[in-house]
C-alpha cells in the first residue's frame, strides 16, 4: 500500500510540473527580454555609481540621472570608438543625452537602444571623464 501511495504522489507531482512548465513561461520571459527598462544612475563629484550596464538592441531604455553632487553633470551615450575623454554632447547617439544637469537635480531621457555593440556613457562636463566619469554601455 505504502509503495503505491508514493508512486501515486510521484506521478501526480510529475503531472503538475509538466502542466506548469508548459504554461506561460516562454511568452513572459520573451516580453521581459525586450520590454522597456529603466536604469537609474547616481552622478556625483566626481563619479557615476555604475561602470557598466547592458541592454538589448531595440529595447526602449529610460535613463534617470540623479545628480547628487554640487557640480553640473551629464549622461551622454556615445559610440565605443569615441575617446571618452574627448567626447562631447555632439557625439550623442539616438538623442541620448541629458544635457548638463545642475547639482541636486534629476533628469530622465528615453531612447531606443542602438544595434548590438559596445558603446560608452560619458559625463561630458569638461574634465569629468578624465576623472573617471564614464563607463561601458553594452548592447546585446
Ligand atoms: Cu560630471
Amino acid at each position: 500500500m505504502k509503495y503505491i501511495t508514493y508512486v501515486a504522489i510521484f506521478l501526480f507531482g510529475v503531472m503538475v510540473m509538466v502542466a506548469c512548465g508548459g504554461g506561460g513561461d516562454t511568452p513572459t520571459s520573451g516580453e521581459e527580454a525586450t520590454g522597456p527598462v529603466t536604469i537609474e544612475f547616481e552622478g556625483g563629484d566626481i563619479f557615476f555609481d555604475k561602470d557598466e550596464v547592458t541592454v538589448q538592441s531595440g529595447q526602449e531604455v529610460t535613463i534617470v540621472l540623479n545628480n547628487v553632487g554640487t557640480l553640473e553633470h551629464s549622461w551622454v551615450l556615445v559610440d565605443g570608438s569615441v575617446d571618452p575623454l574627448l567626447a562631447t554632447e555632439a557625439d550623442a547617439l539616438a538623442g541620448a543625452t541629458t544635457g548638463d544637469i545642475a547639482g541636486g537635480e534629476s533628469a530622465s531621457i528615453t531612447f531606443v537602444a542602438p544595434p548590438a555593440g559596445d558603446y560608452l556613457f560619458v559625463c561630458t562636463v569638461e574634465g569629468h571623464a578624465a576623472a573617471g566619469m564614464w563607463g561601458d554601455f553594452i548592447v546585446e
